[in-house]
């Protein structure tokens, strides 16, 4: 996958050189190239921003070198080429998802679009958007200073999707949200630590009531941590266990006559 990243503080990036990300570069599964700004300015302050139309406070992003460096990084696909994916954070995009990043990671080419002040002026968007597919989006409810922390979290949760970025060990099937609940908690050794004790249950090497225990445990988080995901779980996933559990962690579960 090839991957550029524009942004006014290409040192922020600094971190895609560590850990597995780095390994993923240095490995050829990621080309990934950070870009300033800056470089598609051409005035001596190689000024990046300007006063807002129809007033207000902040500063917006100027719309000239963005264009350029769009065209510089996407220039018109021959043919029936598929353009690269245009991704720009922001606090009014869609909410960021494991979904999302299993989406991008079948992409073959993504483009990063950091703002900063308060975002980029529209047009440039809206002109990405007759030559690629450009998507706006958003970690989540609150507000940050740009979107170069916003491409960091979506970069880790995408190259972990790559093909042969992860070894058998951690297969896909582990994602806290792939089952619609959150996982239960986990445990190493030594068996007790400060007084604090292994569920037993964790080391009687009886599969059958690890599994059950871990399923009552993710439905008690869930309940008590995120009860829109409940609420999201269709009943027919639900056995009567579940909804004991659920019961017991004052979850009364709607239509639990339902359940298997
Ligand atoms: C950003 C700013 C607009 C006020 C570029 C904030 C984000 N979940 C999220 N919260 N905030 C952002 C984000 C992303 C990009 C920019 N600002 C500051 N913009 C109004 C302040 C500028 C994401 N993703």
């Amino acid at each position: 996958m090839r991957v550029d990243i524009v942004s006014i503080f290409p040192e922020y990036f600094a971190p895609l050189d560590l850990s597995l990300i780095g390994k993923a570069r240095a490995g050829g599964l990621l080309n990934l190239t950070v870009h300033d700004l800056r470089t598609w300015t051409y005035d001596v302050h190689r000024t990046v921003d300007d006063t807002p139309y129809g007033g207000g406070p902040g500063m917006v992003m100027r719309p000239e070198p963005w264009g350029e460096a769009l065209d510089a990084l996407a220039p018109p696909t021959p043919g029936d080429r598929r353009p690269p994916r245009l991704l720009v954070p922001t606090p009014t995009g869609v909410r960021f998802s494991q979904a999302l990043a299993h989406e991008l990671a079948a992409e073959p080419h993504l483009i990063f679009a950091c703002g900063r002040y308060e975002g980029i002026d529209q047009r440039v968007l809206d002109h990405a958007a007759t030559r690629m597919p450009v998507t706006e989006v958003s970690l989540g409810d609150y507000v940050l200073f740009g979107g170069e922390v916003a491409v960091l979290v979506i970069m880790e949760a995408v190259t972990r999707l790559l093909p042969g970025v992860l070894g058998n060990a951690g297969s896909l099937d582990e994602e806290s949200h792939a089952h619609g609940l959150l996982e239960a908690p986990v445990y190493t050794k030594p068996p007790v630590w400060r007084g604090h004790e292994v569920p037993a249950v964790l080391r009687s090497g009886d599969h059958g009531r690890i599994a059950r225990w871990r399923r009552d445990e993710s439905l008690r988080r869930t309940a008590a941590r995120r009860p829109d995901m409940i609420a999201a779980l269709s009943p027919d996933s639900l056995d009567k266990r579940d909804v004991a559990a659920l019961g017991e962690a004052g979850f009364p579960v709607p239509s639990a006559d339902m359940a298997k």
